[in-house]
C-alpha cells in the first residue's frame, strides 16, 4: 500500500521561496504579498488519482493528476508558464517533473512523522515547505 497524502495541511514552514519565486519571475509586489501567506493544501487521493488543492487568501492553484501520466499544466496565477508534467513514486514519495522553460523545475512530497513536506525546485533554487494536519 502506497501513503495517503489524504487530508487538509497548514504551512508551518516555509524556507527560501523567495529564492524559488525569484527564479520563477514573480514580481515584487506579489512576492511581498506571497511571502506572508499560510497557505492550506487540501489533498485527495483515491489510487492512482491524485487532487491538490493550494488555497491562501491571495490565490488559489489546483491540480488533478494520476501517476506516470503525462499532462499539461497552465501554472494560472502562479508563474503563468505552461509546462508538461508527470508525476510518479519513488519509493514513499511523489515525484513531479515540470518540462518547460525552466530548467530542473518540479516538486517532491513525503510524509515524514506526521508532517507533509514540499520541496520545489526550479533552476539552481530549492524551497522547502513544511505543513502539519489541520
Ligand atoms: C508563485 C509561486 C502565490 C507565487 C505567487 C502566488 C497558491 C505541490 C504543488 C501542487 C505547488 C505550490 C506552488 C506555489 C508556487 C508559488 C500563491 C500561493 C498559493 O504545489 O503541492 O500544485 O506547486
Amino acid at each position: 500500500m502506497p501513503v495517503d497524502f489524504s487530508g487538509t495541511w497548514n504551512l508551518i514552514s516555509n524556507d527560501n521561496f523567495e529564492g524559488y519565486m525569484v527564479t520563477l519571475g514573480i514580481d515584487f509586489a506579489t512576492r511581498k504579498i506571497a511571502k506572508m501567506l499560510k497557505p492550506q493544501k487540501v489533498i485527495k487521493q483515491d489510487g492512482d488519482s491524485f487532487y491538490i488543492h493550494t488555497t491562501s487568501t491571495f490565490r488559489d492553484y489546483s491540480l488533478q493528476f494520476k501517476i506516470g501520466e503525462e499532462f499539461e499544466e497552465d501554472n494560472k496565477g502562479l508563474d503563468n508558464r505552461k509546462c508538461k508534467s508527470v508525476v510518479t513514486w519513488e519509493n514513499d514519495k511523489l515525484v513531479c517533473v515540470q518540462t518547460g522553460e525552466k530548467k530542473n523545475r518540479g516538486w517532491t512530497h513525503w510524509l515524514e512523522g506526521d508532517d507533509l513536506h514540499l520541496e520545489l525546485r526550479c533552476e539552481n533554487q530549492v524551497c522547502k515547505q513544511v505543513f502539519k494536519r489541520a
